[in-house]
């Protein structure tokens, strides 16, 4: 296993049919397709020479096996999840390029400045459960163990997903890592935008991951005849559901600095000929500055408040998730700008308006990341894309990186 284009993708594509049938990729954390994929990712991180493990919280570690200079730990890594119907290479491609650079260097039996891990996370998107960053929180010592009696839609746990894939949930608050033990975090992740590939860049180095909150709303309407009850008189949920999707599109478009969506939304009785009782949906705001989104998220539930009144609806609101944006290390951009520079590429540096396990890690150490471009900046899609060249340019740039990087700086 060495540095190559073709490597990365025989092992992405490979990885890729770990996954529910259908269009694009689906793994969500603790599914049969995330339990079958283990044992292949174990196999490929010790082909790479990696002493491998699965922590409590189903996060699969690869430890580089030759001691650093520095007793320090950079880790490396990224997400084995994928949204529903996502690409092959969100999460993945953050665990295989630093496997194969990891690969080559053990091959050349390269001392390290650090002792190096390779982190597959075992859940990022926060798809199955209200919750999110599940793998890499507990690494910083905040994984809210009253998130494992969060239950998916059929009821599960999420203590029980991680029993599935061979976690040992009670163990998680062991997990945190001690700051004083870390050099770094450094993920590499598709771009997820079209910037790279608008300047005909191969990677990019990320100054700003975004902040994430996400909430889940039920409106409470009334169901009945939809051909008998006068308009004036219907307590229905969809409209009101309606003006929040409203709300929302309209409070984000009135600054650039603000994004927001109703992304998932399930209406009950569903029926053709029934006025809507009830209506689950959530919403989920980024911005990297906090106090924007807090007066935003202020104002479109106190709008949302009036809505309901007005239409006679009834409201439940719950915030599932809040993290604010956190900005890149300084050390670890100078290092990528570093290893850009001697391959000749220019450092662009660019904003993450994605999240990442970056934003759990940054609790515990100095993160950075690497953006390799993709297609049209098209993710969390099946036609997500990359190209090989540009896979292995990422992978030469982290192996350049690991050779060169200041652990104790
Ligand atoms: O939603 C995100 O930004 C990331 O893909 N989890
Ligand atoms: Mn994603
Ligand atoms: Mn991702």
């Amino acid at each position: 296993m060495k540095i190559s284009g073709q490597q990365i993708f025989d092992i992405l594509e490979e990885a890729a049919t770990f996954s529910l049938p259908g269009p694009g990729v689906t793994r969500v954390l603790g599914s049969p397709q995330h339990k079958a994929l283990l044992p292949k990712l174990k196999q490929w991180m010790q082909q790479a020479g990696l002493e491998t493990r699965l922590d409590a919280a189903g996060n699969l570690i690869g430890r580089y096996p030759i001691e650093g200079l520095s007793k320090k730990t950079l880790i490396l890594g990224s997400h084995q999840d994928t949204v529903v119907q996502g690409g092959k290479y969100d999460g993945m491609l953050g665990i295989v390029v630093p496997l194969v650079a990891l690969a080559e260097l053990n091959a050349q039996k390269a001392v390290l400045p650090c002792n190096v891990e390779l982190i597959a996370f075992s859940d990022e998107e926060g798809v199955r459960f209200p919750s999110t960053l599940t793998g890499s929180s507990p690494l910083a010592g905040k994984f809210d163990m009253r998130n494992l009696q969060l239950k998916d839609k059929d009821g599960v746990t999420l203590e029980q997903a991680l029993l599935d894939i061979g976690g040992n949930p009670e163990q998680i608050p062991a997990l945190a890592r001690n700051p004083e033990d870390m050099a770094g975090y450094l993920e590499v992740h598709i771009e997820q935008g079209p910037v790279l590939e608008n300047e005909d860049l191969p990677v990019g180095i990320v100054s700003a991951i975004t902040g994430i909150e996400r909430h889940s709303v039920i409106v409470h309407g009334e169901a009945g005849h939809a051909g008998t009850i006068p308009m004036n008189m219907r307590k229905d949920a969809l409209v009101g559901a309606a003006r929040i999707v409203s709300t929302v599109d309209q409070t984000c478009k009135m600054t650039d600095s603000l994004v927001g969506v109703v992304g998932s939304l399930s209406v009950s009785p569903n029926a053709v000929n029934v006025v809507p009782a009830l209506v689950n949906l959530t919403i989920e705001l980024r911005s990297p500055d906090s106090k924007l989104r807090a007066r935003s998220r202020e104002q479109i539930f106190a709008t949302i408040q009036e809505h309901a009144k007005e239409l006679n609806l009834g409201l439940e609101h719950q915030m599932t998730y809040a993290q604010d944006g956190v900005e890149c290390s300084p050390k670890i951009q100078k290092g990528l700008a570093r290893a850009f520079s001697s391959f000749g590429i220019s450092p662009r540096y660019l904003f993450s308006g994605a999240g990442h396990d970056g934003l759990a890690m940054s609790y515990l150490t100095d993160v950075g990341m690497l953006f390799v471009r993709c297609k049209k900046g098209v993710s969390h899609h099946p036609d997500e894309a990359i190209t090989m060249d540009d896979a292995e340019t990422a992978a030469r740039i982290v192996k350049e990186f690991l050779l060169s990087c200041n652990a104790d700086g």
